[in-house]
């Protein structure tokens, strides 16, 4: 039940980063986590430890992470003698041997990948799946939710090579019966726009961004909602999958305006608009299609555009930016009635304990929550589990292509295959509003 030997190593992510990896050794085997790292990256996020030397991997290595887990973390969760089964003395024990408010000290991503090991063997240990165990410590109770899967199609903003100013067009097939359905629609759209995108732009359109979906060079937000409600259409699931976007827009905020050309140096100024305007078109986009979720529409401390819209939008509005899976941000966000969503990313906070406690707390307030990789990403597939554990109804994990991507997909396909009968069901369009219910949500 003890940790008897904790080693970590660098290793890269799908965008071909270092990372941190963590082996952790119990009587009970060898469980081994690794840790996401973000682009569109919030400045309120707990800290990504990295070497800074520009003269090795371009200042992105994480050997000082890796050494504060061998060096630091190691020993001494050893010698405190907790036991795997201990999640919360053992992620308080890490918090405090770091000692700072945004783990700067020992780096978020040491801490990460020590609180993903430890859960991965005290599941073993107890001799339960992932998400049975994460569902105990979160004192969820079965019978269990399969996520609505939010698939990332259209790749823009800071993650594809295009103009597209937003970050991420989705398909979210609310009108499956099962995840498995889901996943038949989800990848079935998925071709068929590859086959539009091919057909309209040329061969080389349909090359794809960070997160496995296409990044043609389209003008706008409007002709890709616009290629999208085509295709959907196209696929035979007009009505039965509904769009999401995440805009990312702290990425495109600048002097109290956001710029919709940013990846253009040349970018006219006076073409800059302010949060009201830019409410103004979503406003627009929600009335013409059926866009049922909008993540981070303004800036991470543009606190009053987000309270006007959200009052305003009648959909779900989440935070990511904004809120960084911090109780002490979501408290606030609560209070200012900033959105009514949650992006729950574990590396924003660095903990498995904290992440549970985040998701609580937005959905104490009736916010729905939304389980996310990163763009960069692993292999490892714990927020799969972690989605089913907490019942939240939502994750986004990408396209439903590549293998960092799919990883969760597939792993949500095979939970599912193994609650069968357990009266487990797929959250559908209830996933967006498990908590709230914003006016229109469930019409649309
Ligand atoms: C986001 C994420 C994941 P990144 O903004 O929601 O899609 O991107 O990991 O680059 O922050
Ligand atoms: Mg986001």
């Amino acid at each position: 039940m003890s940790i008897t030997k904790i080693h970590a190593r660098q290793i890269f992510d799908s965008r071909g980063n270092p990372t941190v990896e963590v082996d952790l050794h119990t009587d009970k085997g060898l469980f081994r986590a690794s840790v996401p790292s973000g682009a569109s990256t919030g400045i309120h996020e707990a800290v990504e430890l990295r070497d800074g030397d520009k003269g090795a991997y371009l200042g992105k290595g994480v050997s000082k992470a890796v050494k504060n887990v061998n060096d630091i973390i190691a020993p001494e969760l050893i010698k405190a003698g907790l036991k795997v089964t201990q999640q919360k003395e053992v992620d308080d024990f890490l918090i405090k041997l770091d000692g700072t408010q945004n783990k700067g000290k020992l780096g978020a991503n040491a801490i990460l990948g020590v609180s993903i090991a430890v859960a991965q063997a005290a599941a073993a240990e107890k001799g339960v799946p992932l998400y049975k165990h994460l569902a105990d410590l979160a004192g969820v109770k079965a019978p269990f939710v399969l996520p609505l899967p939010c698939f990332n199609v259209i790749n823009g903003g800071s993650h594809a090579g295009n103009k597209l100013a937003f970050q991420e067009f989705m398909l979210l097939p609310t009108g499956a019966s099962s995840f498995t359905e889901a996943m038949k629609m989800g990848t079935e759209t998925y071709h068929t726009l590859k086959k539009v995108i091919t057909g309209k732009y040329g061969i080389d359109a349909s090359n794809v961004g960070d997160e496995g979906g296409f990044a043609p060079n389209v003008s706008g937000a409007d002709e890709a909602l616009e290629l999208l409600a085509e295709v959907i259409k196209k696929a035979g699931y007009e009505g039965k999958i509904k769009l999401a976007l995440d805009v990312a827009s702290s990425e495109f905020y600048k002097d109290g305006k956001y710029d919709l050309d940013f990846k253009n140096p040349e970018s006219d100024k006076s073409k800059w608009i302010t949060g009201k305007e830019l409410a103004e078109i979503y406003l627009g986009y929600v009335k013409k299609y059926p866009i049922v979720s909008i993540e981070d529409p303004f800036d991470q401390d543009d606190w009053e555009a987000w309270s006007h819209f959200t009052s305003k939008s009648g959909i779900q509005i989440v935070g990511d930016d904004l809120t960084v899976t911090n109780p002490i941000r979501i408290k606030t966000a609560i209070e200012k009635k900033a959105c009514n969503g949650l992006l729950l990313k574990v590396n924003q906070i660095g903990t498995i304990s904290e992440s549970i406690q985040a998701a609580q707390l937005a959905q104490s307030d009736g916010w729905g929550v939304m389980i996310s990789h990163r763009s960069g990403e692993t292999e490892n597939t714990l927020i799969a589990d972690l989605a089913v554990a907490l019942g939240v109804g939502q994750i986004k994990t990408g396209a439903p292509a590549r293998s960092e991507r799919v990883a969760k997909y597939n792993s949500l396909l095979r939970i599912e295959e193994e609650l069968q009968g357990s009266g487990a069901t797929y959250a559908g369009i209830k996933g967006l509003s498990a908590g709230t219910k914003p006016p229109g949500l469930l019409k649309k």
